[in-house]
This record gives structure tokens, C-alpha cells and sequence, in this order.
């Protein structure tokens, strides 16, 4: 398949999460998951109610879009969804690397493409207990184990939003002590009008009390920028 299901091609703009935080970027979110998670805070990309609003593009078009977008200058695109693993992203790759783009993708670690490889940034966010995924455990930790061996340095990104979620993040990190791992807390206002920021802020705090009781020292605590800005706004 080389058409791909785009809900929304949006920037520059900054990365608001994980280590590349901060980090000027074009999203390209693409409609449709696998999985449906419960704090889901872009179900317009995955609830199939939405896919009327989902464009079918090719890579060529995506990457005129994108340059449209940048005046044709490169930057960092970011593949995000949605699973953009559903998709297969080799040829917007290629054609973007040519011309001196960098591509990140953000990704579950539910599907595993061969072309992950060509990725400059490969982001595995394992959905923790509170997503309340429908997956075996087993299966899950096979999959990730797959996903994180099929490029040479993936980065992951796990969502917290209670003790539990605390301890599956941990259990990862013992498993992959080696590969870089960001926590963010969970937004639980993304299907409301309004964020509640000083939630968030006591989340965050409540995390890195956690991570400090437990010496746990090699790894990145953030915040959502783009929620701290913007708050649930969308294509910002
Ligand atoms: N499904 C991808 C992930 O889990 C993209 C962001 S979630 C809306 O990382």
C-alpha cells in the first residue's frame, strides 16, 4: 500500500514531548490505530467516526504539502498518528532525506516496519495499564522487544498517570536500561474544554518525588509543552 490516511499535516511548529522536546517540526498525523486508548488525546486520528475528515495522499503529495509548508527548507518531519506504523513511510523517507529532512516516528510498538531502520528518531511510547489497551501482556512485550531491536538507537516515551503506570514504566526501563526513556504525566482533561494546569504541574511534581524515593536517576521527566501553550488545541 503506498496511499497513506492523513488527518492532519501541521507546522513548523515545536515538538512538545520527549527528548526531542523543543525541536522545530512538521507533524504529519496520520488517521487510523490499532489500538484505542482510553486518555487518547487525538482520537480525531483514530476513532473511525472521524475517517470522512482522513485524506488518502501519496508520498509525493505529503512531501509537497510538508515543503509547502517549510518554503521548502528541511527540517524535522515528525510521524505521529494515530499508529503512522500502520503506513508504510519508506518512499516519504527517501524523497525528505534527499533533500535534507530528518524524520522522526512515534509509534506504539505494536507494528514493526523493516523501514523503522531509515527513521533518524524511532519514539516507542508502551501504553501503560491506564491506557487500558486491549493487548496481551505477553504479546505486547514481544512486540516491543521487536520494535525497539529494529533501529539502531529507538528512544521511548511512556505515559504516567498512577502508581501502576509507574511501576510498568519501571519494569520497562529495568528490561532496556540502556535506551533513553522520557515520562510525561497523563493529560487527563485532553477530552475536555479546558486543561487544568495545576494538576499537571502536581503530576509532574508526584513523578519526580517517585523517581527520586526510587534513586532512579537515568531518566528525562517532561511536561507536554504543547499542552502547557496551547492546551488541547489542535494543529498548533
Ligand atoms: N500512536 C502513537 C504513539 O502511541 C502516536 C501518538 S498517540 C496519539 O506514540
Amino acid at each position: 500500500m503506498t496511499d497513506i490516511y492523513i488527518s492532519e499535516i501541521f507546522g513548523p511548529t515545536i515538538q512538545g514531548e520527549g527528548h526531542l522536546i523543543g525541536k522545530p517540526t512538521v507533524f504529519v498525523r496520520v488517521g487510523g490505530c490499532d489500538f484505542r486508548c482510553q486518555w487518547c488525546d487525538s482520537l480525531y486520528a483514530v476513532d473511525a467516526v472521524h475517517r470522512p475528515s482522513w485524506e488518502r495522499l501519496d508520498s509525493e503529495t505529503i512531501f509537497a504539502r510538508i515543503n509547502a509548508l517549510t518554503n521548502n527548507q528541511p527540517i524535522l518531519v515528525t510521524l505521529s498518528g494515530g499508529n503512522p506504523a500502520i503506513f508504510d513511510f519508506s518512499t516519504l523517507i527517501d524523497l525528505g532525506q534527499k533533500a535534507g529532512f530528518h524524520f522522526a516516528m512515534e509509534t506504539q510498538g505494536s507494528i514493526v516496519k523493516d523501514y523503522f531502520r531509515l527513521l533518524d528518531y524511532l519514539i516507542v511510547s508502551p501504553k501503560p495499564p491506564s491506557a487500558k489497551v486491549n493487548i496481551d501482556a505477553e504479546k505486547a512485550s514481544q512486540l516491543l522487544e521487536k520494535t525497539l531491536a529494529s533501529h539502531p538507537s529507538p528512544q521511548l516515551k511512556i505515559v504516567v498517570a498512577d502508581a501502576a503506570d509507574y511501576a510498568f514504566a519501571k519494569s520497562i526501563h529495568q528490561q532496556y536500561p540502556h535506551i533513553a526513556m522520557t515520562l510525561q504525566p497523563c493529560n487527563p482533561f485532553a477530552h475536555e474544554p479546558t486543561v487544568n494546569l495545576e494538576q499537571l504541574n502536581e503530576r509532574l511534581k508526584w513523578l519526580l518525588a517517585k523517581t527520586i524515593a526510587d534513586e532512579w536517576y537515568n531518566v528525562k521527566l517532561l511536561p507536554q509543552l504543547h499542552v502547557m501553550l496551547w492546551q488541547n488545541e489542535r494543529g498548533v
